[in-house]
Parts: C-alpha cells; sequence; structure tokens
C-alpha cells in the first residue's frame, strides 16, 4: 500500500526507496521518498552505527552510554553503486543498502554475511506519547547463538528468549525472571564460528528477541526514541566484547582494597556490633577489608545523616576501624524523605533540584523513610550538587565508600514500582518523560556520587557500587546483582549473571554471596564463598532477618573452608588486580564464559557452569547439595589441578572429585600464577617477595603481572610495575623471561617460583647469564627455587 509519504503493512510504517545519498566524512545518509534517512557513521574499521530517522529529522544526538575516550578512527571508507544497491567499504567490512527498502546487510571481506536486515528498520506512530515504537528486524542466521544482554538470570545462550530491558527492583527474582535491575541492551551473535555484536543505545524500554516468536528472525524494538545502533565485528569473541566495553568506557583502577573481601549485612548496627564484627575477623583470622553499613546507620533513613543514638561518634569508629584496616562502606539512596527540617530536602527545594510530575507538582513516592521526593540526577546541576553532599562524609568523617541503592528508581506500594511515567527530567538539557530517562537515572545517580566522592577522597581512589545500571555505567561504579535468595539455583544465577555482565562490559560485579533472601545452610553459604572469591567484587550479603551470615555463623567445619577460600582471594590478588588492568586497559572482560574462550568449540556454545577468571584460570562452581564432585567441560589446551597438579586434557568432559571443601579450579598450562601471602587486608603486610606459581609446559605462553601503589594516582604516571613473562619449556630445559614496563618500584626484590609438572630434574640455573650457585637458590624437591634479583632471563637446564 505506497501511499506518496508513506509504505505501511500490518500498522507498521516502512521506509520506501532511496531517493537521495550524501556523505559527509564519517557519516553516509541514504534519504528515502517517505523521508526516513539511514545514517550510517563508520567509527572503526570493524564498528559502523546506524541510525534512522522519520519524517527526515533526527534527534538532537546524544547519549549517556558512549564513552568520552572511545577510540575512533578508520582506514578505509570508499562507496560504490549498482543499480540496485550502496556498497560501502571500510578495511573490515562491506555494507550493503537496498535502494528499493533501505534494508542493510554486512559482511566480512570473504563476502561471508554477518549480519543482516530482515524487514529492516520499521516504525508505528505512538498517538499516546508521540514519537514512534522503533523496531528493527534481522535474519537470525543458521545455527546462531545469542550472549551478552546485562543481568539477565536465564541459560547464557539467549537463542529462543524474548527479553525486556526496564530497570526494576526486583526482590527475590526467579530464575528467567526478566526484566531485573539493569538495562544493558547489548548482545553479541554467534555463527559460523564468526562472532558480531549489536549495542541499541536508545534508553526507552527496549526490547529483544532472539528467535523467538519467529525461528528465523532476531529482533529488537523501543518504546520511543530512534532506532540506534552500533554494530561490531569480531570475528572473536573478545574483539566484539572489547570493541564494545572500549566505547562505553571502562572504570579506573579501584583501590586495591575494594578487592579484598567485604562483609555486609541489612544492618549492622549499634556500632559496637560493629566493632564486634571487626574484632572477630582478625580474632578468627579471617582476612576482610570492607565493612558495610546499611539504611539504620541513618537518621530516620535520610540520607547524609546518621542516628546518634546507634552511632554516636561515627568518625572515631571509622577511624578505629581504619587503623584495624577496615573500610567503612555506606549506603545512599535517591529518596529524599519529604521534612521541612531536615537540611537535604531544604536545599533540594530551594534549589528545585527534585523531580517534577507532567503539571508541574512535585514527584512523590515512598520509599523507607516515607514520603519522599527524588533528585533530577539527569540535571548536570543537580548532580554536582549531590556530589557535594558527600563531602561531610568523606572529608569530616572517613567514610571510603558509598554504595547507592533504590537507585531504579524503586517506589513503595505502587504495582509500577517506580516514578510514574509522566515524571519530567532535564536529561542533560534534553527534558523528557520518565519513559525516556528511566533506565539511566540510576546511572546518572551513581555517577553523581562518583564524581563527588573522587574529589574528596583524592589524592587516594574513589569507590562506589550501585544497584541499577544502563550501558555504560561501568565507567562510574562497581555493582551487585540485586536481591537474590539463598537456594541452590541462584548460586548458579549469580554464575550467569556475572558472566553476562562481564560480557556486556560490566566486569566489576559480584552476588550477595550466600543469598540475600532466606537463610543458607553452612553447604551452601561454603559452596557460595567457593565462587564468590573467583568474581571481581567480593561480598557477604543478607537481609539479616533469617539468621546470621558471616563465615562462622555456621560450623566450624564452614569457617575453616571459607576461611581458606578467602586466604585464596588475597593471595590471588595481584592476578585479580592483573587482570583489573587488563579490563581497564583493553576492556578484556576479567570473567569469560568458555565461548568467549574458544568459540571455534561448539562444545562451548551452551556450556555456563565452567568459566576463566583472568587468562588462565578455569573454575566451575559446584552447584549442588550433598556433591562429592561433578562432571565438567575442559576447554581445548592442557590443563594442571589447581589443588593436585595432575593433568587434565581439554576438549572433553570429565568427572573431578570435589568434596565439599574444594572447588574445581584448573590452570592452563605454561601460565604463571602470581601471588601475595595471605594478609588480613590489603596492606597490612610489605610484600618481601613474589610467589611465582610456574607450571610447566613444553611450548611457549606469557603472563602477565602489574603492580603500582594499590592506591592513588600515581601510577597514571607510569609509576606501575608490568611484567611480562614468556614461558618457553622444552624437554629438559626452561627459559622465562622478563620484560618490564613502568617506574613502580615494587617493594619486594625476591621471587620464589614454584613449578608444576616440571618433567626433569634442575641440574643448573642461570640468571642473566650468570650460573647459581644451586646450592643456595633453595632448590627443595625440584619444586621450587629461590631467585634474590629482578631477573631479565631465568634459565633452568635438567636432566
Ligand atoms: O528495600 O537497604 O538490594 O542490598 O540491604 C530494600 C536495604 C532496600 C535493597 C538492597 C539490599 C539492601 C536493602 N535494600
Amino acid at each position: 500500500m505506497i501511499t506518496s509519504t508513506k509504505l505501511e503493512y500490518k500498522g507498521n510504517l516502512y521506509p520506501n526507496s532511496i531517493v537521495d545519498f550524501n556523505r559527509d566524512a564519517e557519516k553516509l545518509y541514504f534519504t528515502t521518498l517517505n523521508g526516513v534517512i539511514l545514517e550510517i557513521t563508520v567509527l572503526r574499521d570493524s564498528i559502523c552505527r546506524f541510525r534512522y530517522a522519520t519524517e527526515n529529522v533526527f534527534e538532537p544526538d546524544f547519549s549517556y552510554a558512549i564513552s568520552e575516550n572511545a577510540s575512533l578512527g578508520y582506514n578505509k571508507l570508499e562507496i560504490a553503486e549498482t543499480e540496485t544497491e550502496y556498497l560501502v567499504h571500510t578495511a573490515k567490512l562491506t555494507i550493503l543498502v537496498d535502494k528499493k527498502t533501505l534494508r542493510t546487510q554486512i559482511s566480512d571481506l570473504d563476502g561471508f554475511i554477518l549480519n543482516e536486515d530482515e524487514l529492516g528498520f520499521h516504525w508505528e506512530e505512538n498517538y499516546e506519547f508521540g514519537g514512534n515504537t522503533v523496531k528493527m528486524s534481522k535474519i537470525c542466521q543458521h545455527a546462531e547463538s545469542f550472549y551478552g544482554l546485562g543481568d539477565k538470570a536465564t541459560h547464557s545462550n539467549l537463542k529462543g528468549k524474548q527479553l525486556t530491558n526496564w530497570v526494576t527492583d526486583q526482590y527475590a527474582y526467579g530464575k528467567d525472571q526478566d526484566p531485573l535491575y539493569k538495562a544493558i541492551p547489548f548482545y553479541i551473535g554467534l555463527h559460523n564460528e564468526k562472532a558480531y555484536g549489536i549495542f541499541f543505545d536508545n534508553t526507552f524500554k527496549t526490547g529483544f528477541d532472539f528467535a523467538h516468536e519467529r525461528r528465523n528472525v532476531t529482533s529488537f524494538w523501543a518504546d520511543g526514541g530512534e532506532m540506534n545502533y552500533y554494530f561490531f565485528y569480531g570475528p572473536t569473541f573478545a574483539h566484539v566484547v572489547k570493541g564494545y566495553t572500549n566505547l562505553t568506557g571502562t572504570p579506573e583502577l579501584p583501590p586495591l582494597w575494594a578487592l579484598g573481601f567485604h562483609q555486609s549485612k541489612w544492618s549492622y548496627y549499634p556500632e559496637n556490633k560493629v566493632r564486634e564484627l571487626a574484632a572477630k575477623f582478625r580474632k578468627l583470622r579471617i582476612p576482610c577489608d570492607g565493612l558495610y553499613l546499611d539504611i539504620d546507620y541513618m537518621d530516620g533513613f535520610r540520607c547524609f545523616t546518621w542516628d546518634k543514638k546507634y552511632f554516636p561518634n561515627p568518625k572515631q569508629m571509622v577511624s578505629d576501624l581504619e587503623k584495624d584496616g577496615f573500610k567503612t562502606v555506606v549506603m545512599i539512596d535517591p529518596g529524599i524523605k519529604i521534612d521541612k527540617d531536615y537540611w537535604v530536602y531544604q536545599e533540594a527545594i530551594a534549589k528545585d533540584y527534585f523531580c517534577k510530575r507532567a503539571d508541574g507538582a512535585l514527584m512523590k513516592g515512598k520509599v523507607w523513610p516515607g514520603e519522599c521526593n527524588f533528585p533530577d540526577f539527569t540535571n548536570p546541576e543537580v548532580r554536582e550538587w549531590w556530589g557535594g553532599l558527600y563531602k561531610e562524609m568523606f572529608k569530616e568523617i572517613g567514610v571510603h565508600a558509598v554504595w547507592n541503592d533504590m537507585n531504579e528508581p524503586a517506589v513503595m506500594d505502587v504495582p509500577t514500582k517506580t516514578a510514574p511515567l509522566d515524571t519530567r527530567h532535564n536529561f542533560d538539557g534534553h527534558p523528557c518523560s520518565h519513559r525516556k530517562a528511566h533506565n539511566i537515572y540510576g546511572m546518572q545517580m551513581v555517577r553523581a556520587s562518583y564524581e563527588g566522592i573522587k574529589k574528596y577522597v583524592y589524592p587516594k581512589r574513589p569507590f562506589v557500587i550501585t544497584r541499577a545500571a544502563y550501558a555504560g555505567t561501568q565507567r562510574y561504579s562497581s555493582t551487585w546483582t540485586g536481591d537474590n535468595v539463598a537456594t541452590w539455583e541462584h548460586l548458579w544465577i549469580a554464575n550467569v549473571q556475572v558472566q553476562r555482565m562481564c560480557m556486556s562490559g560490566y566486569s566489576f560485579v559480584g552476588s550477595d554471596i550466600g543469598g540475600f533472601a532466606e537463610h543458607p545452610t553452612g553447604e551452601l553459604f561454603a559452596r557460595w564463598v567457593q565462587l564468590g572469591v573467583f568474581h571481581p567484587f567480593c561480598r557477604v550479603h543478607s537481609s539479616g532477618d533469617h539468621g546470621d551470615q558471616e563465615p562462622w555463623s555456621f560450623s566450624d567445619e564452614v569457617t575453616k573452608i571459607v576461611r581458606k577460600y578467602i586466604e585464596l582471594r588475597y593471595q590471588l590478588l595481584p592476578y585479580l588486580y592483573t587482570m583489573f588492568h587488563k579490563y581497564v586497559k583493553e576492556g578484556t572482560p576479567m570473567i569469560k564464559p568458555l565461548v568467549y574462550f574458544d568459540q571455534e568449540d561448539p562444545q562451548t556454545h551452551f556450556r555456563m557452569d565452567e568459566f576463566i577468571f583472568g587468562e588462565q584460570i578455569l573454575v566451575c562452581p559446584v552447584q549442588e547439595p550433598n556433591a562429592l564432585g561433578r562432571r565438567m567441560y575442559f576447554p581445548r589446551g592442557t590443563w594442571y589441578d589447581y589443588w593436585t597438579d595432575e593433568v587434565m586434557a581439554g576438549g572433553m568432559e570429565n568427572w573431578i572429585d570435589a568434596k565439599l571443601e574444594k572447588i574445581p579450579v584448573f590452570v592452563k598450562e605454561g601460565a604463571i600464577i602470581p601471588k601475595y601471602p595471605v594478609q588480613q587486608y590489603v596492606g597490612e603486610l610489605e610484600i618481601k617477595e613474589l610467589v611465582l606459581e610456574v607450571y610447566y609446559k613444553n611450548g611457549v605462553e606469557t603472563s602477565t603481572v602489574y603492580e603500582d601503589a594499590q592506591d592513588g594516582y600515581d601510577y597514571k604516571k607510569g609509576r606501575f610495575s608490568l611484567r611480562n613473562f614468556h614461558f618457553r619449556g622444552k624437554d629438559q630445559e626452561l627459559i622465562i623471561q622478563q620484560f618490564k614496563e613502568g617506574t613502580y618500584i615494587t617493594p619486594y626484590e625476591t621471587f620464589r617460583l614454584n613449578f608444576h609438572g616440571l618433567p626433569f630434574k634442575i641440574m643448573e640455573v642461570w640468571v642473566d647469564g650468570e650460573q647459581m650457585d644451586t646450592e643456595n637458590l633453595g632448590i627443595n624437591d625440584n619444586m621450587h627455587i629461590h631467585i634474590s634479583k629482578d631477573f631479565t632471563v631465568l634459565h633452568l637446564l635438567g636432566a
């Protein structure tokens, strides 16, 4: 039914034929007869943006997701034209634009189709709100798999699912429940061993359908705004995820203590309870760096106040805890109590900083403090003010970090659980309703917190945590997966969610270890700690109303197991910190599902229990009660059992014994894993020696160790130490070359190398061309040697 201006079919409107083409540097414009404009921007040879206007007009171009530090620049951009299509060539891709339908097709240089429009862009006019419901449909390729999309608590491969992105306070969510706390509209497609990604940068409620409604179609849509998506080409998973992560940004390095173990509960109060908790950690010698105060520290849940009955002298408490190696983390929520005598409320009213309804009344909602108003964090002036509210807490009282909760925003006693949709927002000068601002509200709140706190903790590094997030929030904050439940199913969910978040550019993430709602058994708690120490953010938290959830709350056996794993986490801190550095620098996810690790092995496409921690450690949690072990899949390669040094061949499944004290952990052959001694908290001990666990391989492998002052910004001036170890093993010989970058002088000068799987007896040891007196090296059972200098080349000869 082509009319002169519109092409309509089943209520949807479609573009018709292209009548005009224009190029403006890296932007290409294709205009149709009925007023659709497709703007293709070539950002990099492998990254292109597709944006569609209707009625010939684009919206102002603005995004909260995109990082200012994204790398841009391409090597080639050429346009060709045939009778039926335009062809856009970059150094990596060809994009075909059909002249009749505006549909696109993206192929690699071999002409292999990576992604193609089915119906392509189409839309429906939204008569109620104005604007369009914008839609895109793509052909789902043969045996295509889908991954990503943030915190979805569902099978890692999304094929066959339909999902929604609408940031939601989802207390005690279940498996497959959707939506949850995050909106990250980014997915990865994989077919024929090639991966690509799509990021639909639209903050309205978005929907994704992965061959659910129609077997051969993948589609996505939004309740408003523009069809505006980025395409990332692989062919590797790594390239796609890093491309997306680079575009939406990475955080700065956190202080190292933020990677330690943290203990939380709703709530630890009064003060003597907090002090007892701290003392108990030290007495039982269970390492811990962070203690959390939940909402009850406040005076009547008023943010930025203290309940003086419970905490008469917070400054003293925080400083005493700090002397004992603990950092205090406090909660701040977005709802500000309507109370004419409360200074934060007064200021916000005076400055007109609260959100308003369509007709100008203040937006009101019930949360913990009772009736509240909510700051409009999408207004830059409000963010600046909000950041300033932290001054006393950080500069005066000395609090170390903040967690922002309820920032979906969560509102009680209303069916929508959030702000009314007509609520107005500034949206950084692009005024809109809550329909558009909802998904980024929490992001802008934690951004404001981060920016304020960063000033007040300077010259130290800030650390903040958020519950709600949109794509790009990883630049400002770490996050947790919200109100989970103390069940075995939730242990499974935690594992999948953390992997998925890491795939979605957001690596600094963890679950409430042990479960938030309900009470875990000692066994479940122990299993969850075993998993949690391998998550970037490692915190026990619980609702506190079903019994205690501290490492010692179960049995002596559980306490011992928990201590052992927290100690392992502290030993692995240099490894974890190196992972974090790689994430910051390269956008490499800290945790990788097996499909990321080896996409050419189809076995990995549906695996989700096993994951790679960093680059070289394979972990597989036990997720069932009463287990004595489990079957697990070993990706291709050769793996050492971390506990026994037994060597396992990859590319197959195997049964692994894992009684309660053991989680299956394996190390890739050739890896050099750095370790620190166990400390009760980060910085307790001066590191006198770096332990290197060396896993022999007949072949080559590289490993890195990143270190710096563990806090502060000197590392940005080059004061870091990046050790690149090149390992080369032969039948009776082993060479480790070390290449160092950075000017930071590590506090230790000696190395202890522990060898695993060495197939020969060490006869000679050469360090930088000098033969060592083997007597003095402390060669012990052929298992380890001490080296008392920072070597460049270590050469072992054996027999
Ligand atoms: O309505 O502050 O997810 O971690 O302990 C509940 C109390 C509000 C929800 C958070 C949880 C926190 C709790 N909060």
